[in-house]
């Protein structure tokens, strides 16, 4: 049901003498970074796995608008209920530049939801838990989004320019997010016995799965090293997952809440936060589409696509409308716009 290994073509990084003079120069340009742009020409497998990750980028940003859409009606306050509205619409937003810049390289958005719908292409991980409380949504906002900035703001400098672009927007956008969750963890770890109870169980549930966003350990990362090659990827799986930790744990720490994790400790030689082992063997399960929500994610991604499916004909027969519509002559001249134009200055 759920896609393993998507084809990209790639077995191993080619190196340099083996590469056809195309490939040569299309390694040069990347190698002196310059953009790669829709109509530049390519190797096949750099545009298959732009398509695969630009695609299954933009399905996260779909399928992650359920698990906060639940909690639309079930905000404590107008304020918040707004607040969350505008994160989720501009998640909508996100998708739409990401389909789009994968429309760059040929796929139609209509394959790339039906890849999804038939469990053929991935989306995140993440978007597989259930968001049982209020923090959860807090948590969502605080360590979801900012493991998503953390890997995309290497992505604005990627190689292929309609990605990169839509990046840099994105990621202005995901900076609010995060901080509307720190602000909802805040005003939860400040307030009652029960309220910061409820955020150090949420972050309980979410910290080992925001560990596992940034995919496997390079050793078991398979597309990592072509990635790197062509600079789709600036940054590891590894990389990112430790920068991550370590801007995350003080912000615990300023909250006065507990990461789960006993190994967790500062190290003074690595300038880095050693952390305990994460358990591969969830995400994997979580990626054969046996993680707690899947199928429930899955089912209403389709429903909501049926369901739309009036909005989409409508819209289309719109456009259709429009572009047929005889095109208006000029307007006709304002009365007494001439006598006003040549009447005498001053
Ligand atoms: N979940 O060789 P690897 C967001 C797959 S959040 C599911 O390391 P790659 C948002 C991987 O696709 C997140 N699958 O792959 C935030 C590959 O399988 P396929 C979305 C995962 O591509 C808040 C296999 O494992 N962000 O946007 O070099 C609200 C081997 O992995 C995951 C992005 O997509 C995972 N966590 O590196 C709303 C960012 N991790 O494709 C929305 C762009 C790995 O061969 N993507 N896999 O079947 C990337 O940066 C990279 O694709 C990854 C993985 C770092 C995620």
């Amino acid at each position: 049901m759920y896609a393993q290994m998507v084809e990209t073509g790639v077995e191993r990084v080619q190196v340099v003498a083996e590469m056809a003079p195309d490939e040569r120069a299309f390694q040069a340009r990347i190698d002196a970074d310059i953009k790669i742009e829709p109509k530049d020409a390519m190797p096949d497998a750099y545009r298959r796995t732009l398509v695969r990750q630009i695609q299954q980028h933009a399905h996260s940003e779909i399928v992650g608008m359920l698990p906060e859409g639940n909690w639309i009606t079930r905000a404590p306050s107008l304020s918040r209920k707004a607040i969350l509205m505008a994160k989720v619409q501009d998640e909508a937003g996100h998708g739409l530049y990401l389909y789009c810049a994968a429309e760059t390289l040929g796929v139609s958005r209509d394959r790339m939801i039906a890849d999804l719908h038939a469990g053929k292409v991935k989306y995140s991980s993440i978007f597989n838990y259930p968001t049982l409380t209020w923090a959860d949504i807090g948590t969502i906002g605080w360590l979801v989004d900012g493991a998503a900035i953390m890997n995309q703001i290497p992505l604005c400098r990627c190689s292929y320019g309609p990605y990169a672009r839509a990046m840099i927007r994105i990621c202005k956008e995901e900076s609010f997010h995060q901080r509307q969750g720190f602000d909802i963890m805040m005003a939860l770890c400040r307030g009652s016995a029960e309220q910061k109870a409820m955020a150090q169980d949420a972050l309980n549930r979410w910290w080992w799965p925001s560990l596992m966003m940034f995919g496997p350990p390079d050793a078991q990362s398979v597309h990592s090293a072509q990635s790197a090659r062509w600079k789709i990827k600036l940054l590891s799986n590894d990389e990112l997952r430790q920068r991550f930790v370590d801007q995350t744990v003080p912000q615990a720490e300023y909250l006065g809440l507990r990461v789960p994790d006993d190994r967790l400790a500062w190290n003074e030689a690595s300038g880095h936060y050693d952390f305990g082992e994460i358990d591969w063997s969830e995400f994997h399960e979580v990626l054969k589409g046996h993680g707690p929500c899947n199928r429930d994610r899955m089912r209403m991604r389709i429903k909501a696509w049926e369901e739309g499916a009036w909005v989409r004909e409508a819209a289309a027969a719109y456009a259709e409308k429009r572009a047929n519509a005889p095109r208006p002559g000029p307007l006709p001249a304002m009365r007494g716009e001439g006598d006003r134009r040549a009447a005498p200055v001053g």
